[in-house]
C-alpha cells in the first residue's frame, strides 16, 4: 500500500489547478448569478486533454487511470463545482457506457469526439416519476422497422441543452421493467427536444433540463447494448458516475476549506487572528479530517475501478461520506466567515448552495446507503 501520488498524477493536479484558478475561478461568481454555462471553458479543457482523461488515447482520450479523473473533477470543483460535474457527467455518465458497452464503431463515432471534446454527452435516467426508483421509467421506445420510436420525457438532465449526445433509457415493453434498454441519441434527431431549464439552488452555471422525446426517430444501430440490458447498463453506470460526485464533493470541500483557512487567519478580533481561538481552530481540524478521510474513500474507489477490481460498494461510501462532508464543511466555513459568508462578495455561499446536490444527485444518500447494505447482505 503507498498512499503517494505518482509524479504524473501530481503534475495533472499542478497543471488542472493553475487553469483552474487562472480560467475558470474568475468568472465563477457572476456565471452563478447569471445560471450561465461557458462553453468556451469546455472547449479550453479540451484542448488540455481533460474531456477524455481515462479513455485510451485510440479513442480519442487521454489514456490516464480513474484516480486521474477524479483529481480533474476535483480541482476544477474546488474553484467551480459547475465546472466540475460538467467533466464528471460528460465522462463518467455519457463516455463511460459507450466505451464498455458500444461496439467498435459506436466507440468511433460517439466516445471519439466526446473524449476530443469536440461534443458534449449526457445521461438521460430519470423521469418526473421515478427518481430513485430509477426502474420505474415510462418512456417508450417501439420498434418500427429499422428504427426505434422514443416517447416520454426525463428530467434533471446535467449538460440537458448544450449536449449533444445523450445516452437515453427507455423501455421496450411499457409493462415490462426488464425491458429497460439503452439508447444513444443525437441531438438533432427527429422528435428530441428540451424542454425546461432549472433555476436551482447550486451548481448554477451546469445546465440541468427536461429531455422531450415526441416520436423521437432512433437508428436501431444506436441500441447501446442490448435489448432489455438498459438497467443494469444504467445501474454500472451510475457506479463509477458516483465517484466522480464524490471527487466533486471533496473539491468542495477543499475549495471551502482554503478560503476558511485564509480568511480566519487573517481576520482579527479580540486583537489576534480568529484561527487562534479553539473554537475556530477545532472547526479547521475537523473539517480538513473530514476531506482527507473522503479524499482518500474516493481515490480508493478510483483506484479500485482502475485495477478491474469491484468498486460499486467503495463509490458509493465515498459518495455517501463525501457528499455529507462537503455540505458540513461549506456551512463551517460560511459559519467562519460569519456575516461576511453569507455575502456573495466571497464564495463560501456559493460552495455552501453547490454542496447540497451532492447529497441528492447520482443517487441520494439513503439510496447511496441501500446500495452499501444490500451489498453487504449480500
Ligand atoms: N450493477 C449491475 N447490475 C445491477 C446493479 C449494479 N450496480 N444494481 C442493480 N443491478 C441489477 C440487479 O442485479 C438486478 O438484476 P437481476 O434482476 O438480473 O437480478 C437488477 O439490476 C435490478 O436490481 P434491483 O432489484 O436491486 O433494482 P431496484 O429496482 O431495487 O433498484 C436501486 C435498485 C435503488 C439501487 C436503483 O434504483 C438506484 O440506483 N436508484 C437511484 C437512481 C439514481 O441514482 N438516480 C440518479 C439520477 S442519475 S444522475
Amino acid at each position: 500500500m503507498q498512499f503517494k501520488l505518482s509524479e504524473e498524477h501530481e503534475m495533472l493536479r499542478k497543471m488542472v489547478r493553475d487553469f483552474a484558478e487562472d480560467v475558470i475561478a474568475p468568472t465563477a461568481a457572476e456565471r452563478d448569478e447569471e445560471a450561465s454555462f461557458e462553453r468556451s471553458h469546455f472547449d479550453k479543457m479540451a484542448e488540455l486533454g481533460l474531456t477524455g482523461v481515462p479513455w485510451p488515447e485510440e479513442y480519442g482520450g487521454a489514456g490516464m487511470d480513474y484516480l486521474a479523473y477524479c483529481i480533474v473533477v476535483e480541482e476544477l470543483s474546488r474553484v467551480d463545482a459547475s465546472a466540475g460535474v460538467t467533466i464528471s457527467a460528460h465522462t463518467s455518465l455519457a463516455g463511460w457506457p459507450v466505451y464498455k458497452f458500444g461496439t467498435e464503431e459506436q466507440k468511433q463515432k460517439y466516445l471519439r469526439p466526446m473524449a476530443e471534446g469536440k461534443k458534449i454527452g449526457a445521461y438521460g435516467l430519470t423521469e418526473p416519476a421515478s427518481g430513485s426508483d430509477a426502474g420505474g421509467m415510462k418512456t417508450t421506445a417501439t420498434l418500427k422497422d429499422d428504427h426505434y420510436v422514443l416517447n416520454g420525457s426525463k428530467i434533471f438532465i446535467t449538460n440537458g441543452g448544450v449536449a449533444d449526445i445523450y445516452i437515453v433509457f427507455a423501455l421496450t415493453d411499457i409493462n415490462d421493467r426488464r425491458s429497460t434498454t439503452a439508447f444513444i441519441v443525437e441531438s438533432d434527431f427527429e422528435g428530441f427536444s428540451v424542454g425546461k431549464k432549472e433555476n436551482k439552488l447550486g451548481i448554477r452555471s451546469s445546465p440541468t433540463t427536461e429531455l422531450i422525446f415526441e416520436n423521437c426517430i432512433v437508428p436501431k444501430e444506436n441500441i447501446l447494448g442490448e435489448v432489455g440490458e438498459g438497467f443494469k447498463i444504467a445501474m454500472k453506470t451510475l457506479d463509477g458516475g458516483r465517484n466522480g460526485i464524490a471527487a466533486q464533493a471533496v473539491g468542495i470541500a477543499q475549495g471551502a476549506l482554503d478560503a476558511a483557512v485564509g480568511y480566519a487567519s487573517e481576520r482579527v478580533q479580540f486583537g489576534k487572528p480568529i484561527a487562534e481561538n479553539q473554537g475556530v481552530g477545532f472547526k479547521l481540524a475537523d473539517m480538513a479530517t473530514g476531506i482527507e478521510a473522503s479524499r482518500l474513500l474516493t481515490y480508493q474507489a478510483a483506484w479500485l475501478e482502475s485495477e478491474g477490481l469491484p468498486y460499486g460498494k467503495a463509490s458509493a461510501m465515498a459518495k455517501l461520506l463525501a457528499g455529507d462532508t462537503a455540505m458540513s464543511v461549506t456551512t463551517e466555513a460560511v459559519q467562519i466567515f460569519g456575516g461576511y459568508g453569507y455575502t456573495k462578495d466571497y464564495p463560501v455561499e456559493r460552495y455552501m448552495r453547490d454542496a447540497k446536490i451532492t447529497q441528492i444527485y447520482e443517487g441520494t444518500q439513503e439510496i447511496q446507503r441501500m446500495v452499501i447494505s444490500r451489498m453487504l447482505i449480500k
